[in-house]
């Protein structure tokens, strides 16, 4: 990041959000990047993340990952079964059958790749009918099974990632996923976990994405507040059903080619059809840009089970532990490991800026590699929004009611230790 676009970025959040923040006018596509390798990063931060819009980035941004080149036909582009059964067909892989509504996703379970394989060439074969529906390869994490197989490197654009840094750094998961299912599988309608970005890029074949701007989703919600299962359904005609969705914009349909990146912003909901067999690489990420959405969702996370429970609140001694226990349960985080992960990712970017100006040079081969490779105007970038995001947790009332010996150091001397280094800087 220049610091040009640090100025910029810095202004941008002083000034609240922009008025244009995920706006999208109604009929615009989303900006196609035709020569994605030549635009640098802090255009992208400043055409893509600040105002929060999706794009499509360009083919050539994958051409050199091996799993374009190993796991795809050369001649027809088409997945290239012989190689995944001998490299993962040993694997256990989460299948979705995408003919099935449970809630409001299709119920989920794991099965031998090697299986999944020879299920997906029979139904090929048989005109893309099975009895057993159509199941859908999703959410594996690949990079997890196989962290030095190479089959991908982040693009540049996307390596600001809090989400999977924090992850990473407590061993216990991470948001890195591979895709791979039948013309006709699909994604139901959905908004990502904590409300964080994606990216998606096409291995080999062909997606149709139908995104709509945060917001239009209160209009695709019925009568009791549920989000719709399918966006393209007829139900949603059904007024008594869906009483707000004549209000509803056209969703912005986009196709993704094979080879082509797309960036979905924090917030958007969206709905995923394969239009080939296809096979896609995807990260959730969330990052100084949209850390306040998460902090957001949290909160709308805990007014809702607190509502959930309310009745209990009187008669039981330990209610908003509860509500925290709770609160993990739906969204896979409470307040108090939300707070050791503003800390870690605030201890890092200390660390690689007291090494930048020599202090203890050491230090940095712990930290992670991407912090160097998007330079120390973003590691000042992210603990400006490490402080203001903290700023307002210490302000939250349900934070402060958390157990002060489960957070280490309190918070009042991080959020000190923050300011330190930022107003050193300045
Ligand atoms: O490719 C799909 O089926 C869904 C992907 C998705 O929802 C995402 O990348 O956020
Ligand atoms: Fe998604």
């Amino acid at each position: 990041m220049d610091e040009q676009t640090l100025q910029r970025a810095l202004l941008c959040f002083q000034a609240e959000r922009p008025a244009a923040y995920g706006e999208f006018h109604r009929g615009r596509q989303p900006d196609r990047l035709r020569e994605s390798q030549q635009l640098s990063y802090s255009e992208f931060f400043r055409r893509f993340l600040l105002p929060n819009r999706p794009c499509v980035l360009s083919a050539e941004l994958t051409e050199s990952w091996r799993s374009r080149q190993h796991w795809v036909t050369g001649q027809e582009g088409e997945p290239d079964f012989q190689h995944l059964l001998k490299h993962f067909g040993d694997f256990i892989v989460p299948v979705a059958n995408c003919n099935v509504k449970e809630y409001n996703a299709n119920p989920k379970y794991n099965i031998p790749f090697r299986d999944y394989l020879s299920y997906w060439r029979e139904h090929r074969e048989s005109g893309y009918s099975s009895p057993q529906g159509c199941l859908y390869m999703k959410d594996w994490h690949m990079h997890r099974v196989f962290p030095d197989h190479g089959a991908y490197s982040t693009p540049l654009f996307f390596q600001s990632d809090w989400l999977n840094e924090y992850w990473d750094t407590i061993e216990l998961d991470d948001y890195r996923f591979v895709y791979m299912g039948p013309k006709g599988s699909w994604t139901p309608f959905h908004a990502d976990v904590f409300r964080s970005y994606s990216w998606s890029a096409n291995i080999c074949g062909r997606k149709k994405w139908l995104l709509f701007p945060p917001g239009q989703e209160e209009y695709l919600k019925d009568h009791s507040g549920n989000l719709v299962y399918d966006a393209q359904s007829p139900i949603l005609q059904d007024s008594n059903r869906y009483p707000k969705y004549s209000q509803c914009c056209q969703p912005i349909e986009v196709v993704q080619e094979a080879g082509e990146v797309i960036f979905v912003p924090s917030s958007w909901h969206h709905q995923v059809y394969n239009l080939e067999d296809t096979i896609s690489i995807n990260h959730n990420w969330l990052n100084g840009c949209n850390i306040d959405t998460m902090w957001q969702f949290l909160q709308g996370e805990l007014t809702a089970v607190q509502e959930e429970i309310s009745e209990w609140k009187n008669c039981m001694e330990d209610w908003h532990q509860h509500c925290q226990l709770l609160l993990k349960s739906c969204t896979g985080i409470n307040y108090c490991e939300f707070y050791t992960f503003l800390k870690i990712i605030a201890k890092n970017r200390i660390a690689v800026l007291e090494a930048t100006s020599g202090d203890s040079a050491a230090l940095q081969s712990t930290l992670p590699t991407e912090l160097s490779a998007l330079g120390p105007c973003h590691s000042v970038f992210d603990l400006h929004r490490t402080k203001d995001v903290l700023t307002s947790v210490l302000a939250n009332e349900d934070f402060s009611k958390l157990d002060p010996d489960l957070l280490d150091p309190h918070p009042e001397e991080l959020l000190h230790e923050i300011k330190e280094m930022t107003d050193s800087i300045l």
